[in-house]
């Protein structure tokens, strides 16, 4: 998608605040998606079924900042193959956003009031979207009333959305209550054949943002130059991160009164209910060799030699609990909606979903009652080192 999202400079798609569209077919969705984006970016057509996949374009919406607009296919989706499949589309949508509009052309019929109720249950902020010109006497709350194709209406459609949306960054930062002003922060980074060629990854470049905010000093180095990057520091560091893949390594040459955590954790904080995951990580002692274990990854790459999900981590757990242990991988979208044959789940840091996403999946693995936990939590445990491991304070 070539868009604000995707050039050098942009803000990434799971950092920005979600405005999703939902709504019965033809009532408006669309030109009400181009309205707000201020560009024609999503096909309108007086014509039921319009929009069939989900369309998404990252805008800037003053003073909420960086958002992404999402226009969804109508819920009222014919009752077949791809019908279904275009609802589960758009349930994926409801689940990851983090604002709703529910658009009606007329007054709300059953369907819309099921929607409402299904977006509520959500903890979701729906905004009802009145369009075309349609006025109701009992309008529901909160709501705007639009005729999206008059100039006039779409500033009061932008201000309705902006006094809906939740105030302030969507995810929390990455090192709260880790690192104050003026710490000095070690952050080991491996940049082996699974590092991107030329970049550092995303969780990496995020967590050094969010510390050059917090006025701490960064300090980076690879596993090989721990130790004489650690002899050319005045003082020992106040806290290191390090790539979970080299826990065992770090932790026993943190120096003491140093605080320790890996990139995975702070991502699994910040996208996450890291109680949930650490509890997670320590239910794995109850596993059993005749146990099914889920291993979730966000993304879809291409797997490597030594992936970190797809290998490492289920032989260390398969030496850990027994062979017949039954490890199952599952990345990008493909999330079962039953869990209940699972005995854990590991995720990934989740570097790609933005916090609602994350948490409507711990939801569901909790409402199942399947422990979760993810990489690098389930690693330090493994490796014996999650009590020497910080979380950050993501209630801040
Ligand atoms: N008069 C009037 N017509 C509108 C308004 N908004 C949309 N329309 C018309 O309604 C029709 C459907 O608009 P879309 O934006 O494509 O509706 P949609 O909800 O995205 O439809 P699907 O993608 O098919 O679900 C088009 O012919 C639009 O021109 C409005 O505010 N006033
Ligand atoms: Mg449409």
């Amino acid at each position: 998608m070539e868009n604000a999202t995707s050039g050098f400079n942009a803000t990434p798609q799971a950092s920005r605040l979600h405005i999703a569209l939902f709504g019965r077919r033809n009532v408006g969705k669309s030109s009400l998606f181009n309205a707000l984006a201020g560009q024609p970016a999503a096909i309108v057509a007086d014509h039921a079924g319009t929009t069939t996949d989900p369309v998404r374009r990252a805008i800037e919406l003053h003073p909420l900042g960086p958002c992404l607009l999402i226009d969804t296919a109508g819920y009222d989706e014919a009752d077949d193959e791809i019908g279904r499949r275009r609802l589960q589309a758009t349930l994926d949508v409801a689940a990851t956003a983090d604002v709703a509009l529910l658009v009606t052309d007329t007054a709300p019929q059953t369907i819309d009031l099921e929607w409402l109720n299904r977006l509520r249950a959500m903890e979701l902020p729906v905004l009802v979207v009145y369009n075309k010109g349609y006025q109701p006497e009992h309008p529901l709350q909160p709501s705007v009333a639009v005729d999206v194709i008059t100039e006039a209406t779409t500033r009061l459609l932008r201000e309705a959305v902006i006094s809906l949306a939740p105030q302030g960054d969507v995810t929390p930062s990455l090192t709260a209550g880790l690192a104050a002003p003026g710490d000095v922060v070690l952050l080991v980074m491996p940049q082996d054949r699974q590092a991107p060629r030329g970049r550092l990854i995303l969780p990496q470049v995020q967590t050094i943002r969010d510390l050059l905010d917090r006025e701490c000093t960064v300090v980076g180095c690879t596993p090989a130059r721990l130790e004489a990057t650690l002899a050319a520091l005045a003082a020992p560091p106040k806290l290191m991160i390090t790539d979970s893949q080299v826990f065992d390594f770090v932790a026993a040459r943190c120096p003491e009164g140093c605080r320790l955590t890996s990139f995975s954790v702070l991502m699994a904080a910040a996208k996450g209910d890291i109680g949930y995951l650490a509890d997670g990580a320590r239910h794995i002692d109850r596993l059993t060799p005749a146990s099914r274990v889920l291993i979730a990854e966000a993304c879809t790459h291409a797997p490597l030699t030594e992936d970190i999900g797809r290998e490492k981590l289920p032989r260390i757990l398969r030496a850990r609990v027994g062979q017949s242990l039954e490890v199952e991988i599952r990345s990008g979208k493909d999330w079962p909606a039953d869990l209940s044959g699972y005995d854990l789940i590991i995720h990934c840091g989740a570097c790609m979903f933005n916090r609602r996403q994350m948490l409507s999946r711990i939801a569901r693995a909790r409402e199942q009652s399947v422990a979760m936990t993810n990489y690098g939590l389930a690693i330090a445990h493994l490796k014996g080192i999650l009590p020497r491991v910080s979380l950050p304070n993501t209630a801040n």
